[in-house]
């Protein structure tokens, strides 16, 4: 009790990288093969490179050129920088520019696809058109846009140019907000971070944590939520909605994981990255009969398509497109030689990508104007002319098949449903007669379902490749609670083999009913990184259910990430936490610099938003902290039976 939120987190430490660096049997191979053959990767430079001690507290600031200020890490209080800046102050605009980074990045994603979306529905481009009606109607709906005889390209036209306006707009608030329980959206407005427009929020992020601007830590941190809110309620959510009714909402579909997906006789081609108008475009053109023939000619027997990290969940999502892996296995399956491209647009591509495939006949190909690299093949990717150019990229991959050299794929695969759309929660649990988040929201009150936890984000080669996310998953489900996943924690996951209906056997006997009566895995992937948005609806529909509290923080939730390592992630746990859940990290925690900062997000947040920030690096810990919080929640609501909590040995 006597120890500090700091003392706490210094005691935790950092999970060390131990004999094994990731416990994914195809990467373990890879990397013996990646030493014999001095193949460098992630995981041998984060041994090589140590963490910056003042950087990885957030103890560094160099938002002016007075500086760079670095702060005693054993006694930050005791010093200022040149400006007279403390500690708080520069750990607060450490992090709050990580949420504006993060916020930036799925929305400028959301807006490629709301700029696609609008072309679209003017027929100005081909390829992509409306699939979804029933959602752009619901859409429509949210943003006033009239539906009665209206054809669906004039009803996209209106909701584009609308949602198109949330990013800039300078007055009023985001429509998508209304979304959330009534009580959340009045506690928003009273605390003023109701986000007015996407941009406006990012903007004023960097604005406000430049030198000289504001230097109240705690006001930093209004605007950080309000940064974070217009990324899950705007952004990340404009993306979703409109990449589902183009390209359709998804369902339950079966795919395999993991790198044995790449074939020895086939051209291996890899879409990684995140925004899915290349990737949907680039599935369609791999079915092309005359590259498949081209293909032949080359000696392969086809055109294996697969993907990694979130443009992988994406099309797998839709199409169910095989998956090679997640964040750490990108440059592992180039050390495979079987992959005659791999296609990269934003987001989570490391750098070392082409100068370790040089070492093979693997090309990497770019294919965004924003995310050049030195070293790779540049062929740019316009909505305009996407399948062409889609076709173009694929037929330079299947004329690199000849040069392919020695091969090493691991034969580790895995089976994988994944497809789970909060629309499809409704209709699964629901039926097609009542679709509604009843059936949940009564399981949860009956107890056959304790919780429901979102465990999202990415892989961190500071801790064990997958380990977390898989050991938390399991004691989670083996104690009652639904896990929803996102992201690269879901491609963990399924590569343990949990996002199959079977995997309810490692579940609790609550949850097991449940999803043997359903047919659905204990463990439900609901797509890439700005699909958490997709949660955030779902939590307001339970509420919307009754039964369950008048807000997201009523709720026996949680979400967490493990292993993360991207501003992305940083971003999402502070809408998480802003609307009212608790938010857990493993890893590493980016503030502990600054007690008072640290206190604020770890224990004020909650009597602010009734949600928090926690961080735990062991998986084990991290299951206990949030079953606790569950039960806590469940008391609170007069709908908790004693449990045991059962340890996942
Ligand atoms: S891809 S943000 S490593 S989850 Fe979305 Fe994975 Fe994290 Fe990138």
């Amino acid at each position: 009790m006597s120890t500090t939120v700091k003392e706490d987190i210094k005691s935790k430490g950092n999970d060390p990288v131990g004999e094994k660096q990731s416990v994914c049997s195809a990467t373990i191979k890879m990397l013996e093969y990646a030493s014999e053959n001095k193949y460098d990767t992630a995981f041998q430079r984060a041994l090589k490179i140590k963490p910056c001690p003042i950087g990885a507290t957030g103890s560094c600031c160099k938002h002016c050129y007075m500086g760079p200020c670095r702060f005693n890490p054993k006694k930050p209080e005791e010093s200022v920088g040149v400006c007279g800046a403390d500690i708080n102050t520069v750990a607060a605009r450490n992090f709050a520019r990580a949420i504006a980074a993060g916020t930036a990045a799925h929305s400028d994603h959301g807006r490629e696809v709301t700029k696609t979306f609008i072309a679209a529905a003017r027929k100005e481009i081909t390829g992509y058109e409306i699939q979804d009606e029933v959602k752009l109607k619901s859409l429509a709906k949210d943003f006033g846009v009239k539906t009665e005889k209206r054809s669906k390209e004039e009803i996209a036209e209106e909701l584009g140019s609308k949602c198109l306006a949330e990013f800039s707009k300078s007055e009023g608030e985001l429509v998508l907000l209304k979304r959330a329980p009534e009580k959340r959206q009045k506690l928003w407005h009273e605390l003023g971070v109701a986000p007015r427009s996407i941009d406006r929020e990012v903007v004023e992020m960097m604005h406000r944590t430049a030198m000289g601007v504001d230097q109240d830590y705690k006001n930093i941190m209004l605007q950080g939520s309000r940064c974070a809110l217009a990324d899950g309620w705007g952004g990340s959510m404009i993306a979703t909605e409109l990449q589902d009714i183009m390209f359709g909402t998804p369902i339950p579909i079966r795919a395999q994981v993991n790198l044995g997906v790449l074939k020895n006789d086939e051209v291996n081609i890899i879409v990684h990255g995140h925004e899915p108008l290349l990737a949907e475009m680039v599935a369609r053109a791999a079915r092309d009969p005359e590259l498949i023939n081209l293909a032949k000619q080359k000696g392969a027997k086809g055109i294996n398509l697969v993907g990694m990290c979130c443009s992988g969940n994406e099309i797998l999502l839709r199409h169910g497109v095989p998956i090679a892996g997640n964040f750490l296995q990108q440059e592992i399956a180039i050390i495979t030689g079987a992959v005659e491209a791999m296609i990269v647009d934003v987001q989570c591509v490391m750098q070392a990508l082409p100068n370790l495939a040089k070492c093979f006949h693997t090309k990497i190909i770019t294919t965004n104007p924003k995310a050049k690299m030195p070293g790779a093949e540049h062929i740019e990717f316009h909505e305009n002319d996407a399948l062409n150019i889609s076709k173009k990229i694929i037929r330079a991959a299947v004329e690199n098949y000849p040069r392919r050299g020695k091969v090493m794929i691991p034969d580790n695969k895995m089976d994988l449903i994944a497809g789970f759309s909060h629309e499809t929660i409704n209709y699964m649990l629901g039926g097609s007669f009542r679709a509604s988040y009843r059936p949940l929201n009564d399981n949860i009150i009956n107890g056959r379902i304790r919780g429901v936890v979102g465990v999202v984000g990415c892989n961190n080669p500071r801790t064990p490749h997958d380990k977390s996310h898989i050991n938390l998953v399991k004691e989670l489900i083996g104690n009652d609670i639904l896990v929803v996943e996102t992201g690269c924690a879901a491609i963990a996951c399924a590569k343990e083999g949990l996002l199959i209906p079977e995997a309810a056997t490692a579940a609790g006997k609550g949850l097991k009913e449940v999803c043997e009566t359903v047919g659905m895995p204990p463990v439900l992937h609901c797509g890439a990184c700005v699909d958490n948005s997709r949660i955030l609806v779902a939590c307001s529909e339970m509420v919307r259910e009754g039964g369950l509290g008048t807000d997201v923080s009523d709720l026996p939730v949680a979400g967490c990430a493990p292993e993360w390592m991207s501003e992305k992630a940083i971003a999402i746990g502070q809408y998480f936490v802003a609307s009212g859940a608790l938010v857990v990290f493993g890893a590493t925690w980016p503030t502990s610099g600054s007690e008072a900062l640290t206190n604020h997000l770890f224990k004020e947040y909650e009597n602010i938003y009734k949600g928090k920030w926690a961080f735990e690096p062991d998986a084990g810990k991290m299951a206990g902290l949030i079953i606790d919080h569950i039960n806590k929640k469940r008391e609170a609501l007069g709908i908790q039976k004693t449990k045991e909590r059962v340890l996942y040995d």
